[in-house]
């Protein structure tokens, strides 16, 4: 079920135009004009030799053309009559006495945006009888029983789902800024509760604690909590070193509403005040993160924001000494050495799905520059994107640039030497392409200048001023 927000009182997930435009995006790839699909949710799964099941997470497909969140569901759209029918699992009466009693048809039928209700047992019969082609999913244990009467697998169905969920509509739109809001609160939670963190755990739980008071129950992905040289590591998730005596935290966390994701990262200085080196680097970061948002409009190339945020990289490493002035931005930008320092793409789209479908990566590409970057074409109204650049220091990505002279000749060594110990600094919001820009839904301050005021306020509260110490 879905968790009511003002906003959607009294609206229903719009399942039924999300079928039609799957359905127009279908037709669009194929010559005939009859065929249906028919989609299977996630069951609940247990864990081998136990009984208690994996956590459940819906297919996302399934969701999109549903709303539903009901394990062991399937739906069947139906394209010629464009009618849409929802299939609930047959009521196993063993299961009531533990979960209750089960949805009805009737209690589907107003909740959900969907023509029909029935259970999974008409099934077969409904399958068979088809008189037109039906597409469905990859075969696995949730459809394996309906494999002979689907066409799985067609690149063609699995085009139109992607095409379909690149473009967001409102109600689609409202969870994901309700998400970003709940992240917000939850980031700026973590900036002022440094009296109680010492260790990276305590920055996870704070953030954790946070979104679960809000509703939120689970997250977009596993947070990212980490401080000082642990920063390097992209997806880091180990969480649990000391925070003392190192001076950086990273935290790239986001929560989850109604499956709708968001994804934010955010530093800040452990004791509130910027070392030198530290805001130097968050202060470059910064500037290719708002230069490259100032390019997002509908018709632009994202790969060309991607670079220019490497362009600012390089003119300002080339102001500190990191890149040596014998050489110009161009030659170092050919260089591709930059890629060592900002390895991973500027952004992806978002989502149900934290890094979404629809932007056709190619993680084959010659150009390491461009290998990482998750989205690869042009920006329209509709889509939601993250943009989070990146500047890293990590041993492990620079080690062949520190034993390859024809690479190691732009870079100043005794320069650099001063900026391991930052790790690195990522900011990272969540954005809308708007018909004439874009609408960034996350608030948290990135400033810098306020964080360490917001990280300061907290430190000021000591450790009384919380209730939650453990
Ligand atoms: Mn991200």
């Amino acid at each position: 079920m879905i968790e009511q927000i003002d906003s959607l009182k009294g609206k229903k997930y719009p399942a039924k135009k999300h079928c039609q435009t799957v359905y127009k995006h279908l037709l669009t790839k194929k010559s005939g004009d009859k065929y249906s699909f028919f989609v299977s949710g996630e069951a609940d799964v247990l864990y081998q030799y136990s009984d208690q099941a994996r956590p459940f997470r819906q297919n996302r497909y399934f969701f999109y053309l549903t709303g539903c969140d009901i394990p062991g569901s399937h739906v069947i759209y139906d394209g010629p009559s464009d009618k849409l029918t929802l299939y609930l699992p047959d009521i196993d009466y063993d299961d009531v006495m533990w979960s209750g009693m089960p949805l009805s048809i009737e209690q589907a039928l107003s909740e959900y945006d969907i023509d029909d209700c029935k259970y999974a047992s008409e099934l077969p019969s409904v399958l068979s009888g088809s008189d037109h082609e039906i597409h469905s999913l990859d075969i696995n244990s949730t459809n394996e029983q309906f494999k002979t009467l689907v066409k799985a697998s067609d690149k063609d169905f699995f085009y139109a789902l992607d095409e379909a969920r690149l473009i967001k509509d409102e109600y689609e739109l409202e969870l994901m800024r309700h998400a970003s809001k709940l992240t917000d609160n939850c980031h700026f939670a973590v900036m002022s509760a440094l009296p109680i963190e010492n260790k990276e755990t305590h920055i996870h739980a704070e953030f954790m604690y946070h979104a679960l008071r809000q509703g939120s129950k689970y997250q977009s992905y596993d947070p990212i909590c980490c401080s000082g040289p642990n920063c390097s590591t992209l997806h880091y998730v180990k969480n649990d070193d000391d925070l003392s005596e190192k001076r950086s935290v990273l935290i790239d966390a986001g929560c989850e509403w109604s499956l709708y994701a968001s994804d934010v990262t955010r530093c800040f200085p452990i004791n509130g005040d910027w070392s030198k080196e530290h805001l130097q680097i968050y202060n470059i970061v910064l500037k290719m993160q708002q230069e490259t948002m100032a390019m997002i409009k509908p018709g632009t190339q994202w790969e060309d924001c991607h670079l220019t945020a490497h362009k600012v990289l390089i003119e300002e490493f080339l102001k500190l000494g990191i890149f040596k002035s014998d050489y110009s931005a161009e030659e170092i930008f050919q260089s591709k050495v930059s890629g060592r320092f900002f390895p991973h793409g500027l952004g992806h789209l978002l989502g149900m799905d934290t890094h979404d479908v629809g932007g056709y990566p190619n993680y084959e590409d010659k150009d390491e520059l461009l290998r990482y970057l998750r989205l690869r074409r042009k920006l329209q109204p509709g889509m939601v994107l993250t943009d989070e650049p990146g500047v890293y220091f990590s041993p492990f990505l620079l080690e062949d640039v520190l034993n390859n002279p024809e690479k190691m000749k732009f870079i100043d060594k005794a320069v650099l030497d001063k900026y391991w110990y930052i790790g690195g600094v990522r900011i990272e919001d969540d954005l809308l392409v708007t018909e004439d820009g874009y609408e960034n839904f996350t608030k948290i301050t990135s400033d810098p200048e306020e964080i360490s005021k917001i990280v300061k306020a907290g430190l000021a509260k000591g450790v009384k001023g919380f209730h939650n110490v453990v």
